[in-house]
């Protein structure tokens, strides 16, 4: 029997009859219980099941097609993702969810009932994780076959809770009770060294022979990643440490020292225990850099097996397969697999970097310098000995052809070189990421430009075809049908069709309707009944908020500031017209990131101040929910009317909320800083609110000596706020955020108060006209087609990885 055709030969439930005999059917033989006693969790995995299995049989065709075009195939590492609630996302992508709701409600339950059940895979942190999961969406959108490797960790990035003292972190145990959205394939499992010595291989120069000290399994399972309005099923393939039979001490067992006999097994399945909550800010441990060299060895192990499967030779390498590093946390595989072709393949160091080169490319999302990775050059000596040979051979002959365009430059060399000498030898992970690629790329147009001119600016001298632009994007259906199915139906019955979702430029189209009165007011009715269903506030009152990780650079506390000058302005004033707003907060900051933290702190105090002031209350609130995630920001991107983009210019690489919000009406009050001047470059200059320095100012006003004292005498208003956190009445997280503006304000922050603050009145001044803040808001939508996911995907596939769609029959 021809294994393609009986793909296919299993039907699939499309009447609600069927649907519910496949329910059943799951409900019996998988989860092995009956009608009268299924729980709503029974009924929760045997949907999932039933769902899945609509994809699964997608899947199975894909790989078919997939297989027998022999592509060049795109393997995306990243060490995170954040792909969000599954059930939703999978019903729509397979067009099941009339029947689902049907089938379930048969069973005594809702489908909301049972989507409550369904966990988030909280697989990353912020913005990086999140844009690697729009990713792997927009590549199955577009038929672009595709994997994305990444890391299982057990537990996911903390779970927040907000109360008056702050941040509290508790373990997120997001697979506790099973993930029925996961395949195992054990029989993938690789092997994985660490830590050893190497040795020289006789009458060979630069081959050598690495003899590890550990050994650690990694077994993958993988994810279904659906393609929207197409057949093509790609996927995640995420890998668990499993420690390996031979690190069970059985004697020490059978002499009652238990823990002992497991320790080395519990050190082994460490690696993939817990993601590391750092954002944006290198993370300078052993355990991470096991992380990393693990997700690497893993998923290039898996990559050579899946193009041996067509292949022969490694002539033909490069052309089949593609390796997007995200961000630098996958570095390793550039002398890894310098390693595998070299030591255990035999082939000439010459023609290993070719294909090496050829076949990675690296993106950059960041400018902070203290983001860029770099790792002590003994822990890499202890940890992947092998390893750094190769990289200092590399850096050996980088180094000559430095020299060759630049002779004498002593100077240059030091400043280019993949090793840092002072104060202490390390591993720089971008050198060594953009000296191993073909292409690098920046997320948004002023990251891109910056990182050439500035960062990066020696490497773009001497490559400068290497350097590109790939500016993020967003999914239309996670982030527009999904979260706001109100606005999409409009959307929808505006365009004359849902193409939209698809193509998001046919957004523009909603153009010729934001002078529709009657339009506009449905559109206005929209988001008051998402305001209505996020239940923070008056859905009457502006709906502010600002949503992201937090950091100093993004300035949650500038919008602190404004809102304290608010409060004071309300006590001094009562009886005057004050517009009603709700500030909204969400985020998380690293664990070890004081500064943050205090932050959230110091918001929740003011929040519960002013809930508690009869006299501000009916016209300010502050809230700040907990455990911002992705399933949360689905609820509150929709409801919000004013998107905070206030990072000090030139410090947000892109932002991808901005993008998110935007698209779902929410007019932006920003700074010309990453994604922010693409939006408002479409939008227009009247439907942005814009304030504060650029980038360039931003830069001088450091060099020519920044003095935030100076501001503060200057300007009353903020004089005022700031003394009332230095009074303590705010309590002692107060004075530590005074005293941090006052004594440095690292990302210029009373610098830009008074910009901000006017910007806001301003704000405040098109709120009180209703029809003209509706047309902006419809035109952000109208103009934020090209923030799509999808077109980001494209320009990547044209410009740097060089693939076509490879597009999946339906079935017979
Ligand atoms: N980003 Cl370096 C993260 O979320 N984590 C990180 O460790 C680094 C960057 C963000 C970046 O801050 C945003 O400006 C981008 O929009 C986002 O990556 C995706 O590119």
């Amino acid at each position: 029997m021809d294994l393609r055709q009986g793909i296919g030969l299993r039907k699939l439930g499309r009447t609600t009859d069927e649907f519910q005999q496949d329910l059943l059917s799951n409900l019996y033989y998988r989860r092995g219980t009956t009608v009268e006693s299924a729980s709503a969790r029974d009924a929760y995995e045997a949907l999932s099941q039933t769902v899945r299995d609509h994809l699964a049989e997608r899947r199975a065709r894909t790989a078919a097609a997939q297989f027998a075009s022999n592509p060049r195939w795109v393997y995306y590492l990243s060490a995170e993702y954040l792909l969000g609630a599954q059930l939703e996302q999978n019903l729509l992508y397979s067009s099941t969810g009339e029947l689902a709701a049907e089938a379930v409600k048969a069973l005594g339950f809702s489908l909301e009932d049972l989507e409550d059940l369904d966990v988030e895979p909280g697989l990353g942190n912020g913005g990086l994780g999140r844009l690697a999961a729009c990713l792997v969406d927009s590549l199955a959108t577009r038929d672009i076959p595709a994997v994305g490797y990444g890391i299982r960790y057990d537990l996911g990035i903390f779970r927040q809770i907000i109360t008056e003292n702050g941040q509290t972190e508790l373990p997120d145990d997001w697979a506790f009770q099973g993930n029925p959205w996961e395949f195992p394939a054990p029989d993938d499992r690789q092997t994985v060294g660490f830590y050893g010595h190497t040795e020289p291989i006789p009458g060979s120069e630069t081959r050598k022979t690495w003899v590890p000290g550990e050994i650690v399994l990694g077994e993958p399972s993988h994810m279904l990643v659906p393609g929207y309005g197409t057949e093509t099923v790609n996927i995640v393939r995420l890998w668990s440490a499993k420690a390996s039979e031979a690190s069970f001490d059985l004697s020490r067992f059978s002499a009652g020292q238990y823990a002992e006999a497991v320790q080395e097994a519990v050190r082994a399945e460490n690696i993939s225990k817990v993601l590391y909550p750092d954002d944006s800010t290198e993370l300078g441990r052993e355990l991470r850099l096991k992380q990393q060299y693990f997700l690497v060895s893993c998923s290039l192990r898996d990559i050579v097996r899946r193009f041996r499967l067509r292949n022969e030779g490694w002539d033909t390498f490069a052309d089949k397969t593609v390796i997007q590093l995200n961000d630098t946390h996958p570095t390793i595989a550039i002398p890894e697999l310098m390693r595998l072709l070299v030591d255990e393949y035999e082939v000439e160091w010459a023609k290993a970097w070719e294909i090496t080169r050829r076949t990675f490319a690296y993106t950059c999302h960041t400018l902070l310098p203290e983001a860029l990775e770099t790792w002590p050059v003994r822990m890499f000596e202890k940890l992947l000995p092998r390893h750094l040979e190769i990289i200092y051979l590399i850096n050996m002959l980088f180094l000559r052809e430095v020299e060759a365009r630049f002779p004498g430059d002593h100077d240059r060399l030091r400043r280019m070189s993949i090793i840092q000498e002072e104060p202490e030898r390390r591993v720089r992970m971008a050198h060594l990421a953009v000296v191993g690629t073909e292409a690098v790329n920046g997320v948004a147009e002023l990251h891109s430009k910056l990182l050439r001119e500035t960062v990066l600016d020696d490497f773009a001298a001497l490559w400068p075809a290497k350097f590109q632009n790939v500016t993020n994007g967003v999914s239309p259906r996670r982030f527009v049908k999904l979260a706001n199915p109100r606005l999409s139906d409009l959307i929808t019955e505006g365009l004359g069709d849902d193409g939209w979702l698809r193509d998001l430029e046919r957004l523009a189209g909603l153009e010729r309707l934001a002078d529709d009165g009657s339009f506009r007011e449905r559109w206005q009715a929209i988001k008051r009944a998402n305001k209505v269903d996020l239940a923070v506030g008056d859905p009457d009152s502006l709906t502010d908020v600002m949503i992201k990780r937090f950091h100093e650079y993004k300035r949650q506390q500038l919008k602190l500031l404004h809102v304290i000058t608010l409060y004071q302005r309300i006590r001094q004033n009562p009886a005057a017209d004050w517009v009603p707003r709700t500030v909204l907060f969400a985020g998380k900051a690293a664990p070890a990131y004081h500064a943050a933290k205090d932050i959230i702190q110091l918001i929740a105090t003011v929040a519960h101040r002013i809930e508690a002031d009869p006299v501000a209350s009916p016209y300010l609130k502050v809230v700040f929910p907990s455990n911002y995630n992705v399933t949360l920001a689905e609820r509150i991107v929709p409801a919000a009317d004013l998107s905070e983009q206030i990072s000090l210019a030139g410090k947000e690489a892109s932002g991808t909320g901005n993008m998110k919000l935007a698209l779902n009406g929410a007019v932006t009050i920003g700074t010309l800083d990453g994604a922010n001047i693409e939006i408002r470059a479409r939008v227009g200059e009247d439907n942005f609110f814009l304030f504060g320095m650029d980038a360039y100012e931003a830069a001088q006003a450091r060099i020519n000596g920044y003095h935030p004292r100076h501001f503060y005498d200057r300007d009353e208003e903020l004089r005022a706020a700031i003394d009332t956190l230095t009074s303590g009445v705010f309590g002692d997280v107060g004075r530590r955020v005074a005293g941090s503006l006052l004594d440095w304000d690292e990302y210029l922050t009373l610098a830009d108060f008074r910009s901000y603050l006017e910007c806001q009145e301003h704000v405040e001044k098109t709120w009180r006209d209703p029809a003209r803040w509706t047309r902006m808001s419809i035109l952000n939508t109208a103009h934020s087609g090209f923030f799509s996911s999808d077109r980001t995907v494209a320009d990547y596939a044209a410009r740097i990885w060089r693939v076509s769609p490879i597009p999946v029959a339906p079935p017979a």
